[in-house]
This record gives C-alpha cells, sequence and structure tokens, in this order.
C-alpha cells in the first residue's frame, strides 16, 4: 500500500513531545519576569546553603574548573513550546552537592537567582544526574537574556525550575514554594504528566 503526503494527513506527533506541547523549532523563546541583568563573572558566586554539613561558595573561575558534564536532550517550557535536541554544557548538581554534603534532613531545595527569582525543588529532582549549573549552550557562551553567565538546567521538569542567573542552592527540610509556585503554578512541573498549574 502507498501513503501519498495528502492521504496520511498530520505528520507522526514526534514522540520526544510531552502532552500538549509544540516544537518550537530553531527559536528559542525568551521568558524573563525580572529585567535581565549584566553579572559580571569577576564577581559572579555560586553558593550552597541550608541542611548542609560544608557551605560551599564557588568563584565563577572555581566553578568552572569543577569536573565538567555535558546534557544532550530537550526542554520544555510552560507555555507549550518544546526546544528538542540541545545541548548544554557546565557542572553536575551532584558534583556541587558532593562538596556541600546535603544533612540527612534535606529533602528539598530552593534555587536562588541572583536578581531575586526563586523556584523551589524536591532534592531527588536535582540529585541523580538531572540537574545542572550549565555555562555553554551549543558549544557557545550561553547568552545574557537566557540567564548567562550561568543557569540552573533542570530538563526533565517545566523549564521554570531552571533558574536563570543561578545564585544557589538552598537546601531546606521543608518545601518553600518559589515565584511563580507562589503564582499559581504547579509544585513540581513534570511535563509528562502536564504539572503545569496548581491542581494539574
Ligand atoms: N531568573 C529567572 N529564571 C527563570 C525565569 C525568570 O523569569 N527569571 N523564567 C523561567 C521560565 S518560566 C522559563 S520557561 C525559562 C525560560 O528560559 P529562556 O528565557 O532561556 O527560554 O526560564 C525560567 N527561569
Ligand atoms: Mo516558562
Amino acid at each position: 500500500m502507498t501513503f501519498t503526503r495528502g492521504f496520511r494527513g498530520r505528520r507522526a506527533r514526534d514522540p520526544r513531545l510531552p502532552p500538549g506541547q509544540y516544537d518550537v523549532g530553531a527559536d528559542w523563546p525568551v521568558l524573563t519576569a525580572e529585567a535581565t541583568p549584566t553579572l559580571s563573572t569577576a564577581t559572579w558566586s555560586f553558593n550552597i546553603e541550608g541542611l548542609v554539613e560544608q557551605p560551599v561558595k564557588w568563584t565563577w573561575d572555581e566553578i568552572r574548573a569543577l569536573p565538567g558534564s555535558d546534557y544532550a536532550g530537550d526542554i520544555h517550557c510552560v507555555t507549550t513550546w518544546s526546544k528538542l535536541g540541545v545541548s548544554f554544557h557546565g557542572v553536575s548538581v551532584d558534583t556541587l552537592l558532593a562538596a556541600a554534603r546535603p544533612m540527612p534532613s534535606a529533602g528539598y531545595v530552593l534555587a536562588t537567582s541572583h536578581t531575586g527569582y526563586t523556584t523551589n525543588l524536591p532534592l531527588a529532582d536535582v540529585t541523580g544526574g538531572k540537574a545542572w549549573v550549565v555555562w555553554d549552550f551549543e558549544g557557545q557562551p550561553l547568552g545574557r537574556e537566557h540567564g548567562g553567565p550561568a543557569r540552573l538546567l533542570v530538563p526533565h521538569l517545566y523549564f521554570w525550575k531552571s533558574a536563570k542567573w543561578v545564585s544557589g542552592l538552598r537546601l531546606l527540610d521543608h518545601d518553600e514554594p518559589g515565584f511563580w509556585e507562589r503564582n499559581g503554578y504547579h509544585d513540581r512541573g513534570d511535563p509528562w504528566l502536564e504539572q503545569r498549574y496548581q491542581g494539574d
């Protein structure tokens, strides 16, 4: 049996697309609640604090000297665009947490930004090779509008969890809603479960 394009109708849906998402292609929309900051790498820092044995603060040079790690895959924004087959380079959050050593009571993290943006995650969503602090996109320095010099990357959850201009992780024994979570977004944000808004 032969299928012509018209006969076959709509193109098969890319299995990498979670429900309700579309492929944005080469575009990369910018979604920012605050004004885009200009952060100098000379004063930039990233810290892990809260329920850890050893609070740690890295400078730009120090974090880039850590063993690197890459992500190759997809990202999904709650506003329904997905970007398929992208790559980022940075450091695994596992590497950072190994230095800080979370206490057994630490079950949650609040990611903070140099701009004041926050977003909350269960610790289990940033461990086990699922989260990065990244500074390169497709082999180039991450653009300022996309969170450069460095952002959090938690690609298995909706992209609002990937805090731009990330400044640190605060380990907590309780869940503390961040900026969008206080404004109606889902607490966890799994795109495959379409956890977009509170109640989803
Ligand atoms: N600091 C900060 N980080 C942020 C945001 C923001 O407004 N401020 N928006 C989030 C949302 S809703 C999305 S979809 C992504 C957008 O990242 P992009 O602008 O690089 O596409 O960043 C997330 N991280
Ligand atoms: Mo978003």
